[in-house]
């Protein structure tokens, strides 16, 4: 058992956290939804600090994370202005990071949430869904039965 568990860390350590991929292409928020979609994911939610700090380790550990500044996740006001929820499951956002002034809903047109990346941290930032960017996708929890 603790073999096993060891190499189970060892494969880990190798394959970096299975449980996020961030395709190689730009895409507005709602092609990066169906994108994830497709691949059997979905765009990601953080709903904690660690599940915040194991998305920046991700793509910190990514072979993308040169280009990649702005990635979108799984969240928006676009069912009603100023109140963010989860795509996946409604819910409000209960965790969150925006970055200081945000949302600002700039132009009355910001109502997708990205990830940006500045002074070495990630933060949040409402955003225009139809622009083009990274996104990350992350693995569905399945129940077993
Ligand atoms: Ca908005
Ligand atoms: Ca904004």
């Amino acid at each position: 058992m603790r073999v096993l568990v060891l190499l189970l860390f060892v494969v880990q350590l190798i394959n970096g956290d299975r449980r996020f991929f961030i395709p190689s292409l730009k895409a507005n928020w709602y092609k990066a939804v169906e994108f994830c979609t497709t691949l059997d994911k979905r765009l990601a939610s953080i709903e904690n600090q660690a599940k915040s700090d194991a998305i920046a380790q991700y793509v910190r550990e990514s072979d993308k994370f040169a280009n990649v500044s702005r990635l979108w996740i799984g969240a928006s006001d676009l069912a009603e202005e100023g109140v963010f929820t989860w795509l996946h499951n409604e819910q409000l956002l209960t965790y969150t990071l925006w970055n200081e002034n945000e949302p600002n809903n700039n132009d009355k047109k910001e109502h997708c949430v990205e990830l940006t990346y500045h002074t070495g941290k990630w933060f949040w930032n409402d955003m225009e869904c139809a622009y083009d960017t990274y996104f990350i996708c992350e693995e569905i929890e399945r129940q077993c039965l």
